[in-house]
């Protein structure tokens, strides 16, 4: 059976439906469940559940219109997870026995994706998880509203910071100028994503001020007491990464956060090395030139660790 065939039958065939993204959720991951409730709404009598782990950051709610995100996982039959390399991204601590009758649908652009999920609608190649719905979409001939063209801008050009990251391709350019084509004023949307709170410049300016660059390689942190100090969320840092990898001669670069018994670091490379594979030999995962782990350790025995981690993969290098 064609897999858009599949998609349609597993969501008409089915009872309650929930639509999951990743924990600590970005742009693309809020916008593509989204797009996915609207995709099952077509299908479906019945409104889907969106779930979270985590809360969803105030500055994507103007995204949300009538939908609500739960926390809380009530009865279902349907799974429908975007963008997230594997469930335990979704349900950090989720018992695999209470998805074992569930059919799950998973639909995700991360080349660490671990294939769960009867079926699976996986694309590496797609800028983020939006393209790869938008698609759907379009293959689908379901119209697409001016609220939904505005999520699906969202969350693509959230997912290639603005159109500049690696992954920024002909296909989502295209797609741009076609969400634009159906009155999306790219100013108007640009300015309401990227506002920032003064609490969140302020917290900037505290990781910016911890930047270290060792042998081509940038790193700075965010410890919980710099978010009490400037009345910061923890998602305001959603982009901070990229001030390092701006930075003149910089190959890869390193962001970590503290959280309450780990540390969650982002990485970036400009191809130097992969850091999907190096994320990978600690749990973690994402894409090859940007990726992500968490790892049981203090945020500076971490640095330690992956910077000498780090190290090595470049010394390997011709
Ligand atoms: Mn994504």
């Amino acid at each position: 059976m064609h897999y858009l065939t599949k998609l349609v039958k597993t969501i008409q065939n089915s009872r309650e439906i929930v639509i999951a993204t990743h924990r600590d959720p970005d742009g693309d991951g809020i916008a593509a469940a989204l797009a996915s409730a609207y995709l099952v709404k077509h299908y479906h009598r019945k409104k889907p559940t969106l779930f979270c782990h985590s809360r969803i950051p105030v500055k994507y709610h103007f995204l949300l219109g009538n939908w609500k995100f739960t926390r809380r996982l009530g009865d279902f039959d349907l799974l429908i997870a975007v963008d997230s390399a594997g469930i335990s991204r979704i349900f950090p601590s989720l018992p695999e026995r209470q998805l074992a009758n569930k059919s799950i649908i998973n639909i995700d652009h991360h080349r660490s994706n671990n294939s769960f999920g009867a079926l699976r609608i996986i694309d590496e190649q797609a800028s983020s998880a939006c393209e790869i719905i938008y698609f759907i979409f379009k293959r689908l001939k379901i119209r697409i509203p001016k609220q939904l063209a505005d999520i699906f801008y969202c969350g693509i050009y959230n997912e290639t910071g603005g159109f500049v990251y690696p992954n920024t391709t002909k296909e989502s350019l295209l797609i741009a100028s076609e969400l634009v084509g159906l009155g999306v004023q790219p100013d108007h949307l640009v300015k309401q994503m990227n506002a920032k709170t003064l609490s969140g410049t302020t917290l900037l300016t505290k990781v910016l001020s911890t930047i270290e660059v060792k042998h081509g390689v940038a790193m700075m942190y965010l410890c919980q007491d710099m978010l009490q100090r400037s009345s910061a969320e923890m998602s305001d840092s959603e982009n901070f990464i990229s001030f390092l990898q701006a930075i003149k001669g910089v190959r890869v670069s390193m962001f970590l956060r503290e959280e309450k018994d780990s540390t969650r670091i982002s990485l970036r490379s400009d191809g130097i090395i992969d850091v999907d594979k190096l994320a990978r030999q600690y749990g973690g995962g994402g894409h090859r030139l940007a990726a992500g782990l968490r790892i049981r350790k203090d945020i500076h025995a971490a640095k330690k660790e992956i910077l000498n981690t780090i190290l090595r993969e470049i010394k390997k290098q011709p």
